[in-house]
């Protein structure tokens, strides 16, 4: 039982201008405080069912759930401000602050979401839903909403859709129930519940010493219920865990630490030119939700159905049973500006599409290919493409190993030539259809086609490595990356203040699919001056010089660098 609401009893008896403490009511201001200190608790309580048993982490499926259903503009925007905030106040990897950014304001908009709901409980007129029953139900009814939005946005949650619905609908529930019975404890005029009738209407002073010391203590509990929640979550499993390695035979025998395919070039990168190849730990991350999504191999597999003769199953043994290809790709994000970090060089293991799509027999009306995600992401690919270029690969592995969590584990499909954004991760089902469409970021302004606009970059202008050449003149090593999709890199020069363009030296590439590493040892002058660097593609195509935003079609322009030497 809860205690009942004591107001009306202790109403005041003497004159009304005397004693007017007791009866105000606490009002929204102090719900929408209460709701906001349950709410930590609240959410780190998902947070640790969300690391032991894989139950929905509410605030971020809700902020997911949000992300999807506003218009791409606002979405865009909101991407476009986080990116732009991170670079601004240069908080390290773009990827890794903006996710982090991303969260905490999940994090936030809960917080703030459950301040209103609380400003409104206290505000409800008597008898409506002002009690904690009727605030329990609110709260309830606040989880049900969590779970919708949940089952729209996270594959977990549909696997075990009554679990997580009781989970949540308990645990809003919960959190309803105590913003309920916090209000009837501060508008009662004493301390003990069930000690109100025996004691003296207090001061107005008075209550309001209690009013703040049960807030102080509500905070207090709610800081316990938090640190152990994250604490509990903390020592458990989670999404970070990496997939079981495979139980047959690695997919790939060369791995970072054996020699780069081009490791006795004569070119050698500038010091402080970024690594010619990302770890799979290093690579960057782009994606719409805010925790990957976890997925084990024994629950999963592809289907590949719609317009074909045989509709198929793989699971992750049936992709590895094919014989394997073996690629050094460059990924770069539509997002990335010029001179970004959103791109980079991994190996690539999988089977080449074409094959399935051999397998399953495609009928002549299927001319597009519906790829989609289990985080609710999709693409479309025309089937003329897949079937014509035997690189574009269903993905398993990253340097031989499976793929992260996070950079689409089970499979992801490589396609040479396009961003990021034409290539979705956590694939579970292709299917062939009789037309094509938009996908996820087309529907919300990008560019259709998305095809990697040539780029050059300035990593390093090596001030400190001088070397000296066959003729005795100083030079500083200068360099960085040049990358055109698949179409490679044919020329890069370098330009210093108002001079002419000078061609760089170019390492080999690790493939013809991956950015190229070039170099300039500039035979320097003391001073100031600025460094700019263009290229031509593979085809004789130069980059375009002008400057445009990555939206919608990718960022175009110079990369300059000023030094003073
Ligand atoms: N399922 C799914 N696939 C996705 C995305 C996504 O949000 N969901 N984002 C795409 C974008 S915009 C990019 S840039 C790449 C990034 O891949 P990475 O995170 O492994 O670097 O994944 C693509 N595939
Ligand atoms: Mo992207």
């Amino acid at each position: 039982m809860s205690p009942p609401d004591r107001t009306d009893r202790t109403a005041p008896t003497g004159p009304p201008s005397a004693r007017r403490g007791p009866s105000e009511p606490p009002g929204p201001g102090l719900g929408a405080l209460v709701g906001l200190l349950l709410a930590a608790a609240l959410a780190s309580v998902l947070f640790a069912g969300h690391r032991a048993w894989g139950t929905p982490f509410a605030p971020f499926d809700l902020f997911d759930g949000l992300a999807r259903v506003l218009p791409g503009p606002v979405v865009t925007f909101g991407i476009d401000a986080i990116t732009g905030a991170v670079r601004f106040l240069d908080l390290g990897p773009t990827a890794e602050a903006a996710k982090a950014a991303e969260r905490a304001l999940a994090l936030g908009l809960f917080g703030a979401a459950a301040a209103a709901v609380g400003a409104l409980l206290f505000a409800l007129p008597r008898g409506v839903g002002r009690g904690p029953l009727g605030a329990t139900l609110v709260g309830a009814a606040v989880g049900l909403g969590a779970f919708l939005a949940s089952l729209a946005v996270n594959p977990a949650t549909g696997d075990r859709p009554v679990v997580a619905g009781l989970w949540l609908l308990a645990s809003f529930g919960g959190w309803g129930a105590a913003v309920g019975w916090s209000r009837v404890r501060l508008a009662a005029p004493t301390r003990g519940p069930m000690g109100a009738d025996a004691a003296p209407p207090p001061s107005d002073g008075a209550e309001r010493l209690d009013r703040r010391r049960f807030l102080v203590r509500l905070g207090g509990a709610s800081a316990v219920v938090t640190v152990a929640g994250a604490g509990v979550g903390a020592l458990v499993r989670g999404d970070a865990a990496p997939p079981a390695a495979p139980g047959d035979a690695p997919p790939a025998g060369w791995r970072a630490g054996n020699e780069l395919p081009n490791a006795g070039a004569d070119v050698r990168p500038a010091p402080g030119t970024r690594p010619e190849y990302t770890l799979p730990e290093e690579h960057y991350r782009i994606d719409i939700v805010t925790f990957a999504p976890t997925i084990e191999e024994a629950d999963w597999s592809l289907r590949v159905d719609g317009l074909v003769e045989r509709p198929a199953s793989y699971d992750l043994a049936a992709l590895r049973a094919y014989e394997p290809v073996h690629r050094f790709v460059t990924l770069s994000c539509i997002s990335n500006p010029v001179g970004g970090d959103l791109i980079d060089t991994t190996r690539w293991t999988g089977v080449p599409l074409a094959r399935i799509l051999g397998d399953v027999g495609l009928r002549p009306d299927g001319t597009h290919l519906r790829i989609s995600s289990v985080d609710g992401f999709f693409e479309y690919l025309p089937v003329a493409t897949a079937l014509a270029d035997p690189r574009i690969m269903l993905t398993y592995a990253w340097d031989g190993r499976p793929l992260p969590r996070r950079n689409g584990y089970p499979l992801r499909i490589f396609v040479p030539d396009v961003y990021g954004m034409k290539q979705p991760k956590w694939i579970d089902r292709i299917e062939v259809v009789d037309q094509g469409s938009a996908g996820f970021w087309v529907e919300r302004g990008w560019d259709a086609e998305a095809r990697v606009r040539a780029t050059s970059v300035i990593d390093t202008v090596a001030t400190e490595a001088v070397v000296t050449d066959e003729s005795g003149r100083r030079r500083v090593p200068v360099g960085g990356i040049a990358y055109a999709g698949a179409r490679g890199i044919e020329r890069v020069e370098v330009r210093v203040d108002d001079g002419p363009w000078r061609e760089a030296r170019l390492r080999p590439p690790l493939s013809d699919l991956t950015w190229v590493v070039w170099r300039y040892d500039w035979a320097f002058e003391a001073g100031e001056h600025t460094l700019a660097v263009r290229c031509v593609d593979g085809r004789g195509t130069p980059q375009i010089e002008a400057r445009e935003p990555v939206r919608p079609a990718g960022a175009t322009g110079l990369s300059s660098e000023n030094v003073s030497i």
